[in-house]
């Protein structure tokens, strides 16, 4: 099957399949377009206007939740909790995660008062997730799942914005989340979705934003 993923460099749902599809190790072809101004041929085929977007054999797929689950579907080992009750819990979960990214935009981009709302919804999500995660290694034990490339762009973001200021989204407070996410940064296909200069791509986006976290930077 032919592989296409059209992404967005600084796209954090884009690069859930990215780890999924390399930790699969399936062949893709990647390419990049700027969904704030988007080449005609992508609005033709991207129902939402948004990326991730997944070309299989020319036909498209698109939300990197479902996306991640076809990834999945088509490969050999299978990144799912085979209890059924287990993989929907993991599902709930995931769909969970993608909110947090609706704060750390308010994060990236508010005022001081968005900031603080933002920052403040942030934490209370995490601190739900702290109280289900537990002392394994990753989230459903010793191996990687779905769930675990969901979250890991997440832990990425964090620990940029923890690196650009004085630890203002520090994990430390929630001792299963700190080392899951030490852990999750250190997987290779984790490793390999940042691509270089991305995290100076980061930086430079917090301070072209011009909300209040940029005053926060060093
Ligand atoms: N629910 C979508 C969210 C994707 C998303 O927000 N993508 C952003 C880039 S990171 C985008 O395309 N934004 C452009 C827009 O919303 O018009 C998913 O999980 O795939």
């Amino acid at each position: 099957m032919k592989l296409e993923l059209i992404s967005f460099k600084l796209c954090p749902f884009a690069q859930r399949a990215i780890i999924l599809l390399n930790k699969q190790k399936l062949d893709f072809e990647l390419n990049h377009i700027n969904p704030m101004n988007p080449p005609d041929w992508f609005k033709q085929i991207s129902p939402t206007g948004q990326v991730p977007l997944l070309k299989a054999d020319e036909r498209i797929i698109f939300e990197s939740s479902v996306i991640t689950e076809f990834i999945n579907d088509i490969s050999k080992t299978n990144l799912h909790p085979s209890n059924l009750i287990q993989k929907a819990e993991n599902r709930s979960w995931i769909q969970f995660s993608s909110t947090l990214f609706d704060d750390l935009f308010g994060v990236v981009t508010g005022d001081e008062e968005k900031f603080r709302i933002s920052k403040r919804s942030l934490f209370d999500k995490l601190a739900k997730i702290e109280v289900v995660k537990n002392n394994a290694k990753f989230f459903n034990g010793d191996s990687f799942s779905i769930i675990d490339a969901a979250f890991a762009p997440i832990f990425i973001r964090l620990s940029w914005i923890n690196e650009f200021t004085k630890n203002i989204l520090s994990l430390d407070d929630f001792k299963h989340l700190s080392a899951w996410s030490k852990e999750l940064l250190q997987v290779d296909v984790v490793k390999s979705s940042v691509v270089e200069g991305l995290d100076d791509a980061y930086y430079s986006n917090i301070e072209a934003r011009e909300g209040h976290l940029s005053t926060l930077l060093y």
